[in-house]
C-alpha cells in the first residue's frame, strides 16, 4: 500500500507548512466598528478570528468579529428576523450569545444548555428575532474572561417600530466602555486551563472607548447627540459623565423608561446599557469621563466646533413621559408588592483567605470601583480556591442545583440579597437570559421610573426585587456577568415551561 506512505508524507508536509505559517503570520490589523444594516430575512456572515491592535503603544494580539474592534454594529428593525452564519476561526471553542435579545432557546449560545460549543473551524447558524427595541450586544458564552476581554463583542441596535419613538437628534453613536490590564511588557496573560482573578474579576488599568485609547468625537455647536452606552468590561463599573453637560437618560437595556430624566451621569455595571442624549450648547473640548467617588478617568474627548449654520433649538430641557410604556405596565404594577417567588443570596466561599469586612477593618463599600489593595490576592484567585454562590434562601441549594420553574406568560418576583456578611461582599451585575424584568425596588424603596432590563447591578449589602416577565420557554441562565465569577460557579438555570 505505497500510497498510504505517500499520503502520510503529504499530510506531514501540510502540517509543517501550517505550523510555519502560524509562526510567521501576524494577525491582520483590526478595523474600526462599521454599521451593518440588516433587512428583515437577511443572512449575515460573522467570523471570530485573531487581529492585531496597538494598545498604549504596543501591538497586541486580540480577537474580533469580522476583523472589527468592536465587532460590526448590527442595525435591525424591531420585529424582524435575521440569520447569522457564524464561523469560528479562533484556536478555541466558542459560541455567540445575543445578550438581552429574547431569542428562541436553541440560539441563545450557552454551551451545554442550548448548543454544543462551536469548535475551531466549525460553523453554526443562529436564527434571531428582535421583539424589543433597545441596545443589545453579542459576545461569546465560553471563557468570556479571555474571549470577551480580548475584543469579542459587538452591538445590536434594534430600531423601534415607532418612527418617532426617540427624540430627533443630529447624530447617534454606540460607545463601548471597557478596560484592559496592561503590564510593562504588554497585556497581562491568561491561564489556558481556568480563569484567574476569580475573587473580584479582572479590572483593567487602561480605560478606553470602542478600543481607542484616545477616542475623539467631533460635533457642531447647536447639535443634539444620542449615545448608546454599553459596559463591556469584565468587572469594572463605570459612572459615565460628559464634562460640562447634563445628560438626558432616554433608555436603559430595552428602550425607554416611563419618563426621561435629566441626570449628571449614569452608573453602568458590566453588561448594562443606557441611552443618553446631550445638547451641545457651547464650543470647546469636553472630556468623556468615568467619574468615580475616588478618581476621574478620561475615556475620550468630545470636540464641539462652532457651527457654520444655526441649528434649530431643541426642547432638550423638558423630559418627556412615555405613556405607551406606562399603560402597558399596568398588569406588572399590580404585582409590584407581591411576595417573592424566589429569594437568592449572593455569597462566596474562599479557601485559606479571611476576607470578611471585620478582617479588613470596616463595612463593605456598596460598589468596588477599583481592584485597589486586593490586586495581588485577586490575580492569584481561581475557581479552585474561590466559589461564588447564588443560593436559594428557602432550600439552601446553590448555583446549578437551584430548581425554579415558571409558566410562560407568568409574572414572578425574584428577590436578590447581596449579603453584606459574605466573606467578600462586592457588587454583582446579574444577567437573566431570554426574558426581561423590571427593577421593582432597591432596599425596599420602590422604583418610580420603571424600564425593561435584562441586567442589573446589585450593590454589596443591597436587596433588589426583580419583577420578571417570563415569556420565553426554555432553560435560561441567571448569572453574574463578571466572567470570572461565572467561571467560579455563580450561575443558575431557570426553567420556563410552555
Ligand atoms: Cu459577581
Amino acid at each position: 500500500m505505497p500510497c498510504v506512505h505517500g499520503d502520510r508524507v503529504l499530510v506531514l508536509l501540510f502540517l509543517f507548512s501550517l505550523a510555519a505559517g502560524c509562526v510567521a503570520r501576524q494577525a491582520p490589523d483590526a478595523r474600526p466598528m462599521q454599521a451593518i444594516d440588516l433587512a428583515d430575512g437577511s443572512v449575515y456572515s460573522l467570523t471570530a478570528s485573531a487581529v492585531t491592535q496597538t494598545m498604549a503603544g504596543k501591538p497586541e494580539t486580540l480577537y474580533a468579529y469580522n476583523g472589527m474592534l468592536p465587532g460590526p454594529l448590527l442595525k435591525v428593525r424591531q420585529g424582524s428576523r435575521v440569520s447569522i452564519d457564524f464561523r469560528n476561526s479562533l484556536p478555541y471553542d466558542t459560541t455567540v450569545h445575543w445578550h438581552g435579545v429574547r431569542v428562541a432557546h436553541a440560539f441563545d449560545g450557552v454551551p451545554g444548555v442550548t448548543q454544543e460549543p462551536v469548535k475551531p473551524g466549525e460553523t453554526f447558524r443562529y436564527e434571531l428575532s428582535f421583539p424589543d427595541e433597545g441596545i443589545y450586544w453579542y459576545h461569546p458564552h465560553l471563557r468570556e474572561d479571555r474571549q470577551q476581554e480580548l475584543g469579542l463583542y459587538g452591538a445590536i441596535l434594534v430600531e423601534p417600530r415607532d418612527p418617532v419613538y426617540y427624540n430627533p437628534v443630529d447624530r447617534e453613536e454606540v460607545l463601548f466602555l471597557d478596560d484592559l490590564l496592561l503590564e510593562p511588557g504588554g497585556m497581562a496573560g491568561f491561564n489556558e486551563d481556568q480563569a484567574t482573578h476569580a475573587l473580584m474579576g479582572r479590572y483593567g488599568n487602561t480605560l478606553f472607548v470602542n478600543w481607542q485609547n484616545n477616542y475623539r468625537l467631533k460635533a457642531g455647536k447647536g447639535q443634539t447627540l444620542r449615545f448608546y452606552l454599553v459596559n463591556a468590561a469584565n468587572a469594572r463599573p463605570f459612572h459615565f459623565t460628559v464634562e460640562g453637560h447634563p445628560l438626558k437618560l432616554v433608555g436603559l437595556d430595552s428602550g425607554k423608561p416611563e419618563r426621561e430624566a435629566l441626570v449628571e451621569g449614569v452608573v453602568l455595571g458590566p453588561s448594562e446599557r443606557a441611552i443618553v442624549e446631550l445638547a451641545l450648547e457651547k464650543a470647546g473640548s469636553f472630556k468623556l469621563l468615568n467619574a468615580t467617588p475616588d478618581a476621574s478617568y478620561t475615556l475620550g474627548v468630545l470636540e464641539v466646533e462652532a457651527a457654520s449654520a444655526p441649528t434649530p433649538a431643541t426642547d432638550f430641557s423638558s423630559p418627556h413621559a412615555n405613556p405607551v410604556l406606562q399603560s402597558s405596565l399596568a398588569p406588572f404594577k399590580a404585582l409590584l408588592d407581591q411576595q417573592p417567588d424566589l429569594e437568592l443570596e449572593l455569597d462566596v466561599e474562599m479557601q485559606g483567605m479571611d476576607m470578611t469586612p471585620h478582617a479588613l477593618g470596616g463595612a463593605p463599600e456598596p460598589i468596588e470601583w477599583e481592584e485597589g489593595r486586593m490586586a495581588a490576592m485577586n490575580s492569584a484567585s481561581t475557581p479552585e480556591n474561590t466559589k461564588w454562590i447564588l443560593r436559594d434562601r428557602k432550600t439552601g441549594k446553590e448555583n446549578m442545583d437551584v430548581r425554579f420553574e415558571a409558566r410562560a406568560g407568568s409574572i414572578q418576583k425574584i428577590r436578590i440579597h447581596n449579603l453584606a456578611t459574605s466573606a467578600h461582599p462586592m457588587q454583582h451585575p446579574l444577567h437573566l437570559h431570554g426574558n426581561r424584568f423590571l427593577v421593582a425596588s432597591v432596599d425596599g424603596k420602590p422604583n418610580d421610573n420603571l424600564a425593561w432590563k435584562d441586567s442589573v447591578l446589585v450593590p454589596a449589602g443591597s436587596t433588589v426585587d426583580l419583577l420578571v416577565d417570563f415569556s420565553n420557554p426554555g432553560q435560561w441562565m441567571l448569572h453574574c456577568h463578571i466572567p470570572e465569577h461565572l467561571e467560579s460557579g455563580m450561575m443558575a438555570l431557570l426553567e420556563v415551561r410552555p
